[in-house]
C-alpha cells in the first residue's frame, strides 16, 4: 500500500469536468496548497486561478465531478466475521434471537478482545480500502466491540491509525454502550454497573487521550434504556463531546427526542421514528442517518418515515453502517442505490446523503461534503454521463480519479 504522504499533489488546474449541479457545461476546479481555490464554469474561470495550470494541468476527460463521499456511520474496526449468523438468519432466526443466543454483537466482542491492535488494523485495512475505492474521503469509525477500557482504546487507536496511514479524514465515535459485555450479563444490576463504568471510567479516560470525537449509544430493547442513554449523554456533555444515537431501529424508544434535546449530530437507523421525534430533530438541526444496508440485511419491512422527514426538512444522510452483523457492506455507492430503491430517496437526495448531509452528521460541514473554495480538496471524478448513473448501476466501480485531502489518491 502506498503511504498517503506519497500520493502526488492535486495542486493545479482541473478542467474538462462536469459538476452535478450543471452537468451540461464544462467546469474547472483550481487547487492550491491542497485546498480548492475556485470551482465553477470553465468560461468564468478567473485569470488568477487559470494561472495554476503552470503548476499542473489535469484533464478530467468530461468526467462528472462530485464532492468526496462521506461514510458517516461505520463499525469498521473489529475482529473476525459473522458469516455463520448470516446462515442462521437464512434458517429463520431473527436478529434479536441471534443476539439472545449469544451471537450478535457479543460474538464480535470476543473476537475483538482476542485480537491485538496490529491484527485489528490488518483486518480493517482491506475493508477501508474497498470503501476508499468508491470515493470515500471521510469516514466515521465507532468503537463498541471492546466493551472494556483497554479493548475500546484498542479499537479507537486503530481508527486513528487508519486515518493517518490512508490520508483519509477519520472521526472516531465512542460506542462503549453498544452491548452489555458478557462479564456483566449475570450481575443483578449488570446493565447499571456497566453504564457507570462507561460514564465514570471509560469515556473520561479515552477522551483525555484524544481518542473520542463523538459519543453514541445503542438505545434499544436488546441494548440500553432511555435512562441509561441519558446517563451516557450527560457524561459526554460534561466532557464537551457531541452525541449521536442508534435510535428507533427496532422499536420506538423515544431515543431521537432525547438525542435532539442534547443537540445530537445525528440519529441513525430511525426505522421506527415518530412524528414527535422528527419534530425534535428538526428543531435541533439533527441529521437523520439512513442505513439501508442494515434494513436490507435484516430484511426489515418497517420503512423509515422518509416522506415525513422530507416534509419537515430534516437533512437525510446515507451510510453503510458497515458492521459484521447487520451490514457487512463494502460500498457506499451501493447504499446510494439502496437508498433510492428501498427508501425511495431521489437521486439528488441520495447523493446529498453521502456528501453534504453526511458531513454535517460528523460536524465536518466546513471541510467536507462540497467542492467549494476554501475547503480541503476532496473530490471524485466519475466515469458516468449523468449523476443518476451513480444510483442506477449497482455493483459498479465508476471511479476515474479520487482527490483526497489535496492529494491524488486514485487515478494519478
Ligand atoms: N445496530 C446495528 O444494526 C448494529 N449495531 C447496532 O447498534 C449491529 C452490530 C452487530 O450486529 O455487530
Ligand atoms: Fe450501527
Amino acid at each position: 500500500m502506498t503511504p498517503a504522504k506519497n500520493y502526488p499533489s492535486a495542486d493545479g488546474l482541473w478542467t474538462g469536468l462536469r459538476l452535478a449541479s450543471a452537468p451540461h457545461e464544462e467546469a474547472a476546479v483550481a487547487v492550491a496548497q491542497g485546498a480548492v481555490r475556485w470551482a465553477g464554469p470553465r468560461g468564468a474561470l478567473p485569470a488568477e486561478f487559470a494561472a495554476l495550470a503552470a503548476i499542473a494541468s489535469h484533464d478530467g476527460g468530461g468526467a462528472l465531478a462530485t464532492a468526496g463521499l462521506v461514510d458517516c456511520h461505520t463499525h469498521l474496526v473489529y475482529g473476525g466475521q459473522r458469516a455463520n449468523e448470516f446462515a442462521m438468519r437464512l434458517a429463520g432466526a431473527t436478529y434479536e434471537e441471534v443476539a439472545k443466543a449469544g451471537g450478535g454483537i457479543v460474538s464480535s466482542v470476543r473476537a475483538t478482545r482476542e485480537a491485538d491492535e496490529d491484527t485489528l488494523f490488518a483486518q480493517a485495512a482491506p475493508r477501508l480500502e474497498q470503501l476508499l475505492a468508491d470515493g470515500v474521503c471521510a469516514i466515521e469509525i465507532k468503537s463498541g466491540y471492546g466493551l472494556s477500557l483497554a479493548h475500546e482504546r484498542k479499537q479507537l487507536r486503530v481508527a486513528r491509525r487508519l486515518g493517518e496511514a490512508y490520508g483519509v479524514t477519520v472521526r472516531t465515535t465512542f460506542l462503549g454502550a453498544h452491548a452489555l459485555p458478557p462479564e456483566y450479563a449475570d450481575r443483578p444490576h449488570g446493565s447499571a454497573d456497566y453504564i457507570d463504568l462507561v460514564c465514570n471510567e471509560m469515556l473520561p479516560a479515552l477522551a483525555a487521550e484524544g481518542l473520542v470525537d463523538a459519543v453514541d449509544v445503542f438505545c434499544e430493547r436488546i441494548a440500553f434504556s432511555l435512562a441509561e442513554t441519558e446517563q451516557v449523554f450527560q457524561a459526554a456533555k460534561a466532557l464537551g463531546l457531541p452525541v449521536k444515537l442508534h435510535a428507533e431501529q427496532l422499536s420506538d424508544m423515544g431515543g431521537a427526542a432525547l438525542a435532539a434535546r442534547y443537540g445530537a449530530l445525528s440519529c441513525d437507523h430511525i426505522e421506527h421514528l415518530s412524528a414527535d421525534g422528527i419534530e425534535a430533530m428538526r428543531r435541533a438541526g439533527t441529521v437523520a442517518v439512513l442505513l439501508p444496508g442494515a434494513y436490507y440485511t435484516l430484511r426489515d419491512t418497517h420503512l423509515p418515515p422518509i416522506d415525513a422527514l422530507r416534509a419537515a426538512g430534516v437533512p437525510m444522510a446515507v451510510s453503510t453502517d458497515h458492521n459484521p452483523g447487520t451490514s457487512p457492506a463494502l460500498s457506499l455507492l451501493l447504499m446510494v442505490n439502496m437508498a433510492c430503491t428501498l427508501f425511495r430517496l431521489t437521486v439528488p437526495e441520495a447523493l446529498d446523503g453521502v456528501t453534504v448531509h453526511a458531513a454535517r452528521a460528523l460536524g465536518l460541514q466546513d471541510t467536507h461534503g462540497a467542492i467549494a473554495a476554501g475547503m480541503p480538496a476532496n473530490f471524485v471524478l466519475w466515469n458516468v454521463r449523468e449523476a443518476a448513473e451513480l444510483a442506477y448501476w449497482f455493483g459498479q466501480q465508476p471511479v476515474r480519479t479520487v482527490v483526497r485531502q489535496g492529494r491524488i489518491a486514485i487515478g494519478a
